[in-house]
């Protein structure tokens, strides 16, 4: 795959480019990767990429000559490439937007600055808006290396251990399991007994129990109107019915108990 990132601050790139599976991926040929200055493509001394907005109001908004002449520059090099504008008003990115951008053979990353790029520019260059979440940035590129993140490490060879990215949170739609390692006692805390009892039939029970119960505690909404709302979700399996189920019963059984003993709640109370 081929990326190219459209930016007017192309020196925030080496550092992406030079560290980690983003190295390797680019060691190993996986991917190429380049940010070209928009600056490079801007006509006159001073090469201005930004101007004021008609209409009037505060901010600058991107000139849409210098970003038209970068992008067809960068499709002259990769012809197959998609172009896509990182913007709060796109669609939002999630794991399954990474998956399909990471069978594409390029992507042009185009990084917005001051209040926006000139409406011309998405209606006859952009092919996809996206927006990693709902928050305004200074500029598209700290977007732009997320979503280059989670895409290439999707690219078939990219991680090491392979289907180890196919494994972790979200591939599967629900929380990864807890994680440890040594020492088996930390500050008073130690490693759930299973985990050391090499029963790998066990483990791996305990497991799918850690992810199920993590998610229903840390984000109940994976959990809520599966699959309707999130055509991309599994229905959940009769094993993790099942696991919920006994939760159910044991935390019904410890209500009971306590309504048994206790004293009757003053009415009008809530
Ligand atoms: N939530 C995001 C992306 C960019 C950004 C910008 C138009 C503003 C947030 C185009 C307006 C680019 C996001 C730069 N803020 N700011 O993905």
């Amino acid at each position: 795959m081929d990326i190219t990132v459209l930016t007017i601050f192309p020196e925030m790139f080496p550092g992406f480019w030079e560290h980690g599976i983003i190295r390797r991926a680019i060691e190993g040929e996986a991917i190429s990767a380049s940010a070209v200055n928009i600056r490079d493509y801007a006509e006159g001394r001073h090469h201005v990429t930004d101007d004021r907005p008609y209409g009037g109001g505060c901010g600058m908004v991107m000139k849409p000559e210098p970003l038209s002449a970068a992008i067809r520059a960068a499709r002259e090099k990769h012809p197959w490439s998609r172009t896509v504008l990182l913007t709060p008003q796109g669609r939002v990115f999630d794991q399954r937007a990474a998956r399909e951008l990471s069978q594409l053979d390029g992507l042009i990353f185009v990084c917005g600055r001051y209040e926006g790029v000139d409406e011309r520019i998405i209606e006859d260059y952009i092919d996809e808006e996206i927006s990693i979440g709902d928050y305004v940035l200074t500029g598209g590129e700290i977007a732009a290396m997320a979503v280059i993140d989670a895409v290439v490490r999707l690219i078939p060879g990219v991680l090491g251990g392979e289907d180890s990215a196919g494994k972790d949170s979200f591939s599967e739609d629900l929380l990864e399991h807890a994680h440890y390692t040594r020492p088996p006692h930390f500050e008073g805390t130690p490693v759930p007994e299973v985990l050391l009892s090499g029963n790998h039939a066990k483990i791996e029970q305990w497991r799918l129990e850690s992810g199920l119960i993590r998610t229903f505690l840390k984000r109940p909404d994976l959990l809520e109107n599966r699959p309707q709302n999130r055509p991309q979700n599994r229905p959940l399996t009769r094993e993790e019915i099942d696991i919920l189920k006994r939760w159910c019963r044991e935390i019904e059984g410890i209500i009971q108990s306590q309504t048994l003993c206790g004293a009757d709640p003053p009415s009008g109370g809530q």
